[in-house]
């Protein structure tokens, strides 16, 4: 799963990156305008660790969310190719968008647009994301008007109708995401990658002396979140980024100085989870316990091909347990001689939290 960070520029993108991927990218006003950070984060889950406890498994390996941090993009920027092309189709690969939005306030940071103004800035960024959309909205519409006028294909009229639905949500202010579509629709449009229909998360950058104000800000915020169906987080980029740099003990006696509650990235990682509706299951395979995403409402198959295709094709079924109960019965053999373990089809739709045991033949 990769998450592109977005949002102006000078906002405290590479600072949040910094804090999720305990990375040492350049941040400040002078950084370098080209190309983008990646780094990797694992998923924290108390789960494995309560399950590591039953097995001691020789390797534990937790899921990761990749983040991408990319130049900032101000506004008008779509428009005369001011970001490198390369840097947008970064961005059509990501699974999701967080948008930083600057709400601190410091005088040695400036600001593109003059000033500090939280709405303005997250509609120039909407305005933006949907400009690169509609360049390609354009372009294909005008190559599939050229390929219709000398044969109907089916295919290709329905994805003129569909591109002509996004364009006209785009043009009236909407972002793609807001757009009912079937499945058929979605399938259609999928390879354009558009940054509209992108899940996003808005992220507000609280400067680090100003985070008592952080849940007003959020109330100023939850029309635009609610009618964009989009969730909000409030931070400090900054201070984040410094908390990254000290060891666990020292981190938390910090944060509960500084009167902060949960650590901001594991904040960012649920909402992310949230926001991609996925969630986590586990296998336990010669001593190896790993955690896997599925999206929501996904089945035994899918899991088994997010595993391995050949598990996917020789599947059997699923021996299926919920984490939990696993930990209270205390091991898979005594689950099984109890009768705990559940015998699961392809079609079972896994739960958050099962522990999987695949049975297949290649
Ligand atoms: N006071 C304060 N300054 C911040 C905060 N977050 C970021 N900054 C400062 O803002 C400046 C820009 O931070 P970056 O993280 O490099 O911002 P960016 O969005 O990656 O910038 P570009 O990549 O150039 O678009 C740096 O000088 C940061 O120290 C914050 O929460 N409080
Ligand atoms: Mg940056």
């Amino acid at each position: 799963m990769k998450i592109g960070i977005v949002g102006l520029p000078y906002v405290g993108k590479t600072s949040l990156f910094n804090a999720l991927t305990q990375s040492e990218a350049e941040t400040g006003t002078y950084a370098a305008k080209k190309g983008w950070n990646i780094g990797s984060v694992k998923v924290p889950d108390e789960r494995l660790a309560a399950l590591a406890g039953i097995f001691n498994p020789k390797k534990v390996t937790p899921t990761s969310i990749d983040y991408v941090d990319v130049p900032g993009v101000a506004k008008g920027d779509i428009a005369r190719e001011g970001l490198e092309a390369s840097v947008i189709a970064e961005l059509r690969e990501v699974d999701a968008l967080a948008h930083i939005v600057r709400v601190f306030e410091d005088d040695a940071v400036p600001h593109v647009d003059g000033d500090v103004d939280p709405k303005r800035d997250s509609e120039t960024i909407d305005i933006e994301l949907a400009f690169a959309d509609l360049g390609i909205i354009d372009n294909r519409l005008d190559r599939l008007s050229r390929e219709l006028r000398t044969q109907k294909i089916p295919a290709l009229e329905h994805e003129r109708v569909v591109l002509e639905r996004c364009k006209d949500t785009l043009e009236g202010g909407t972002a793609i995401r807001e757009l009912p579509l079937s499945p058929e629709d979605e399938r259609a449009i999928r390879g354009y990658g558009f940054l509209t229909q992108k899940p996003l998360l808005l992220i507000l950058n609280i400067g680090e002396a100003e985070l008592d104000s952080a849940e007003a800000r959020r109330a100023s915020f939850a029309e635009y979140a609610q009618t964009r169906q989009i969730e909000i987080i409030t931070l400090s980029a900054s201070l984040e980024m410094e908390i990254a740099r000290l060891d666990a003990e020292d981190a938390e006696i910090f944060r509960a100085e500084m009167g902060l509650n949960a650590s901001a990235p594991a904040r960012v990682i649920e909402a992310s989870y949230r926001t991609l509706e996925l969630i986590t299951f586990f296998t336990i395979v010669s001593d190896q316990l790993q955690a896997w995403t599925l999206k929501n409402g996904m089945t035994a198959l899918d899991a088994a091909a997010a595993i391995h295709t050949d598990m996917a094709r020789g599947f059997i079924r699923a021996e299926t347990i919920h984490w939990a109960d696993l930990v209270d019965c205390g091991g898979l053999t005594k689950a099984r001689d109890d009768g705990l373990l559940r015998l699961e089809g392809k079609d079972y739709t896994v739960s958050d939290g099962d522990v999987l045991t695949i049975r297949f033949n290649v």
